[in-house]
């Protein structure tokens, strides 16, 4: 008798402690009534909920309806862009890792329009060869014209098959591929065309300008 209360006692606790378990699995979460992909591609991709978020004034709330992406400098035809707009353009997804300098990282679906796809409707000029991207936190960054082209680099408004949520960029965040995570400038809201150099945020506090991942962190 006592084997079996014993027995029965150990069920119970393994039943338990299983339901636990897999409460703490990952889950995909849903964001706005769009549930996000976990897989894609025969690839594994992080929840959002296991992303980290340690930006330099905290999370960014901007308004879909009154947002704005202004594109200037160096351009035939400066313009502004409204959301509708920018996720009319032609899309592209691809899986990224991002690489934060500090050594964590993540992998993410992203999906969104080819900066060289935006540049076409306000026409580069020739003279143009560094873009700067401005965010509505003060930060900035700046990638080489030529890198962005050459590498298909998008500008997402979707991260793992939702738009992006507030803490991870809404409505735009950069993925510059194989470059550490202080180039993925998050709520983006002017994109500038110069001739010149120009040092981002992290950058001017001695990061590398190169930020090439697996590279040196800080300028030698
Ligand atoms: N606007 C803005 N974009 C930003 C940052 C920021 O502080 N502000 N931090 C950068 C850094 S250092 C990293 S690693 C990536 C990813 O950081 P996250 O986890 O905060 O999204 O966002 C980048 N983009
Ligand atoms: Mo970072």
């Amino acid at each position: 008798m006592k084997r079996i209360l014993l027995l029965t006692t150990l069920v119970l606790v393994i039943i338990i402690f299983s339901g636990c378990a897999s409460e703490d699995q990952q889950k995909p979460g849903v964001y706005n009534n769009e549930t996000e992909t976990t897989f894609y591609e025969g690839q594994g991709l992080t929840p959002i909920a296991e992303q980290r978020n340690n930006a330099i004034k905290g999370t960014q709330y901007i308004e879909r309806e009154s947002y704005r992406l202004q594109v200037d400098g160096l351009v035939e035809n400066p313009r502004e862009f409204s959301y509708e707009e920018i996720t009319a353009l032609p899309r592209t997804s691809k899986i990224v890792d991002l690489d934060c300098v500090e050594g964590w990282g993540f992998t993410g679906k992203w999906t969104g329009v080819k900066i060289a796809d935006l540049f076409e409707e306000v026409g580069v000029m020739e003279s143009a060869s560094t873009v700067i991207f401005y965010s509505a936190d003060g930060y900035s960054t700046a990638l080489e014209l030529d890198y962005l082209l050459d590498n298909n680099i998008i500008l997402a408004y979707k991260l793992n098959d939702v738009a992006l949520p507030p803490d991870r960029g809404f409505p735009l965040q950069l993925v510059a591929e194989s470059k550490y995570g202080y180039k993925w400038a998050k709520w983006i809201v002017r994109i500038e065309l110069s001739d010149s150099e120009y040092r981002g945020y992290w950058e001017k506090r001695g990061y590398n300008d190169r930020a090439d991942v697996g590279g040196p962190a800080f300028e030698r």
